[in-house]
């Protein structure tokens, strides 16, 4: 029997899995080629732990790995029910909280290889002396708008999004006309769902082809400067207000004049879980730092046995 350590925890509502250990031979590379070879060889070990029945489409999982850029202490690979991800916001503030948890660190900056570049993330001191530090900020990669209200055609009329990057690709939408709550959730998958296969079929991709996988649907809130739906690749929708939603969130209206440097933005989710973000532009990028709160939930050990027939998991899609 095969025995993989995990520590789940949850960042404003939203799952992490981190995985230390117990993982397949990735190389030595950067984390961008450790990526690959789990990609190219490896995929089972994603499905294996992360999708049901292990897992399930909610969890986001975090590969620990070494990072070849010798200015990091860090490196990690975040992946979900039908892929990977390019940086993921929530995880990282959960990653950094579980190994606070488990007294790997203490609070302070420290540098994070991702496959899409170096991130920063501060841990800040707890604010009860027993308990461990659990909120984080995360200075992400620079984030910016690619197409400024793209229209698309849903369902007989006209809606429009921009198109931006914040370590993801996100569609952000605002005149969509739906609500934004947890009882409307149905709704907000299945449009959200359909916008990002209207698009798609647009041929609106990134520069590189890849496609636009998350859709941001926003809407005014008493509680926060805004409050967004958030569907993710696999049809999950982000119970957080998704790191690096938030951070595209951040560059769109950077671009718009709308927030300065240094000003606070509080992006609220569907659940009501808040991130508060700000950017600072540096040589005409701009880098969006969001903060947030993670707690650990459930520790123990995957066991693969290898005569379980859904041992490499579900895959609906
Ligand atoms: O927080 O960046 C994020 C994220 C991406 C997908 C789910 N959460």
């Amino acid at each position: 029997m095969k025995r993989i350590p995990f520590l789940d925890s949850h960042t404003g509502g939203e799952p992490t899995r981190l995985i230390s250990e117990g993982y397949p031979d990735l190389g030595r590379g950067t984390v961008a080629e450790q990526l690959n070879r789990l990609k190219t060889d490896f995929d089972t070990f994603r499905t294996q732990v992360l999708c049901e029945p292990r897992g399930n489409d909610v969890l986001v999982g975090a590969l620990l790995v070494p990072p070849a850029d010798p200015t990091c202490q860090l490196g990690v690979i975040y992946f979900n029910n039908v892929g990977y991800l390019g940086m993921c916001g929530h995880g990282t503030i959960g990653l950094m909280a579980s190994l606070a948890y488990q007294g790997k660190i203490s609070p302070g900056t420290y540098r994070i290889e991702t496959p899409v570049g170096v991130v920063e993330a501060t841990l800040h001191p707890a604010e009860i002396e027993s308990s461990y530090p659990n909120r984080v900020s995360v200075r992400n990669v620079p984030s910016y708008r690619l197409l400024e209200q793209v229209a698309v055609q849903v369902d007989g009329r006209t809606i429009h999004g921009d198109v931006a990057w914040g370590g993801n690709w996100f569609f952000l939408c605002h005149d969509h006309g739906l609500e934004v709550s947890l009882q409307n959730l149905e709704q907000l998958t299945d449009f959200a769902w359909r916008v990002r296969a209207a698009y798609t079929e647009m041929g609106i991709t990134a520069p590189d082809g890849h496609e636009i996988d998350h859709v941001e649907l926003f809407a005014s809130t008493a509680k926060a400067d805004s409050q967004s739906f958030v569907l993710c690749p696999g049809k999950a929708y982000d119970r957080s207000p998704c790191g690096t939603g938030t951070s595209a969130k951040l560059a769109c209206l950077t671009a718009d004049g709308r927030l300065v440097p240094g000003q606070v933005w509080r992006q609220q989710s569907v659940v009501g879980s808040i991130f508060e973000g700000q950017v600072q532009v540096q040589d005409g990028d701009v880098i969006p730092t969001i903060t947030g709160e993670a707690w650990v939930m459930a520790e123990g050990q995957l066991l693969m046995d290898e005569r379980d027939p859904f041992g490499n998991g579900i895959q609906t899609q």
